[in-house]
């Protein structure tokens, strides 16, 4: 199976419609341009003209667009209230172009780097047919996830806090397949290689490649997968072939993966190096310049929390008891502690908690509210980790790009005709 996607087609350099995609908007369309050569270099035909992200992803219309080159499109806390995220409602994060055509049959996955025995390239088929399937729940979340809430303000997409997702997952342990593989004693990180297209059109540039420790890649849960909530992966997150490490920033979780290349020293592919994803060894002051060599790079993800029902601005009649839910997650750790507040922090409820599905899924939590009068309240939720550290009350730790705010997150709920 060949899946086009129209809008990457001849965007070259600088996003130039070539003289030379006439023949793929043709092919694309069906038929044939007939006075085609009398249109201007750049012209982008009318039908093509309207990028209607939402028909191109599937996605649900209450997404937020915030870039279309590269596309990034964000989700909402309510838009997340189901217990395993489905594909509509995902965000989408690109570093580059998607990958215009995806050949299934000739697809492959190539292990190299200086810590391999000997190369290894595997077609999609063996990766499928000669290791076992697992199927985990993986909470995937954007290091910049809280980002728009920095002041002052990091640049990059101002995420506000709808960059997360927790999918079911289905593949091969890359565990299982680097045994296969067979990998030297020096190992210590892996980078990820990917189809996807740096924005300048240069192939030689590759728009992220990213990778993780060699103790997360041989974790259990680590996965080289295939599907997504059952079916094949979506095209905006990474058919045919993804990397899947949960708990980490999204960032190590490459699409469209190619290629892993075992390496006897940290990756040092695309977006590795400082200050992508990294954020200051030691706490800095906001607004502080960090020199590169201060800046570390972002491993497991802090304890978070998002109140998914009811949605902000939500109005209760006078005595109505309020019930309500949503997720928390903490990077490698596991939720011990999820806590509601109605009078902003000053006394706290305990939530019912669930434990996780599988090691690195979200965990639900649920607490019925009720209200002393009628009048504004806002409802907060506070998730505490494994390690007794908690969600902080305001944004945390500046830093220069803007990662890691895993503030509380606060609705605000009406009680009363007149709330
Ligand atoms: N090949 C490739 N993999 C990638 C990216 C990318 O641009 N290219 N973006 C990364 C980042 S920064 C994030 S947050 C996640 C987003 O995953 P999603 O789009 O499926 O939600 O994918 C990661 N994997
Ligand atoms: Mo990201």
């Amino acid at each position: 199976m060949t899946k086009i996607d129209i809008k990457e087609i001849g965007k070259g350099r600088r996003g130039f419609i070539k003289k030379a995609s006439l023949s793929a908007f043709a092919t694309a369309m069906g038929l044939d341009i007939v006075f085609g050569g009398n249109m201007p270099e750049g012209y982008v035909p009318v039908v093509f003209q309207d990028d209607d992200p939402y028909k191109l992803f599937s996605k649900n219309k209450e997404l937020k667009v915030l870039n279309s080159k590269p596309w990034n499109i964000e989700s909402m806390p309510h838009l997340l209230d189901d217990k395993v995220t489905p594909a509509s409602k995902m965000f989408v994060r690109n570093n580059g172009l998607i990958p215009a055509e995806i050949n299934v049959r000739a697809w492959q996955l190539t292990f190299d780097g200086e810590s391999v025995n000997a190369p290894k390239t595997y077609s999609l088929q063996d990766l499928k047919t000669k290791f076992k399937h697992y199927t985990y729940q993986l909470t995937i979340e954007c290091g910049g996830n809280g980002r728009s809430e920095f002041f002052p303000p990091a640049s990059g997409n101002q995420w506000e806090t709808g960059a997360v997702a927790c999918a079911n997952w289905t593949g091969v342990r890359l565990k299982d397949v680097l045994a296969d593989v067979g990998i030297k004693d020096d190992a210590v990180y892996i980078g990820y290689h990917a189809a996807d297209v740096h924005l300048s059109g240069n192939p030689d540039k590759e728009p992220i490649s990213r990778g993780v420790p060699i103790s997360k890649a041989l974790q259990e849960e680590t996965l080289l997968a295939f599907q997504m909530n059952g079916e094949d992966i979506p095209l905006a997150h990474g058919y045919p072939l993804r990397l899947v490490a949960g708990g980490y920033p999204a960032s190590v979780s490459g699409k469209w993966l190619t290629g892993i290349s075992i390496r006897d020293k940290v990756h040092d592919g695309s977006k590795m190096e400082a200050p992508s994803y990294r954020v200051p060894c030691k706490p800095v002051a906001p607004g502080d310049t960090v020199a590169d060599e201060d800046m570390c790079i972002i491993e497991s993800m802090p304890v978070k929390s998002l109140i998914t029902y009811p949605k902000t601005g939500a109005v209760l009649s006078s005595g109505q008891k309020l019930e309500v839910r949503g997720h928390a997650w903490a990077g490698e750790l596991e939720v011990t502690k999820l806590e509601v507040s109605t009078d902003f922090g000053g006394t706290w409820q305990q939530a019912t908690l669930q434990k996780p599905a599988n090691r690195l899924a979200w965990q639900h939590f649920s607490a019925t509210l009720s209200f002393p009068q009628d009048g504004y309240y806002e409802v907060w939720a506070k998730a505490t980790d494994s390690n007794g550290t908690s969600q902080p009350m305001v944004v945390p730790g500046w830093n220069p790009k803007g990662y890691l705010n895993n503030a509380c997150h606060r609705i605000a709920v009406k009680v009363g005709d007149n709330g």
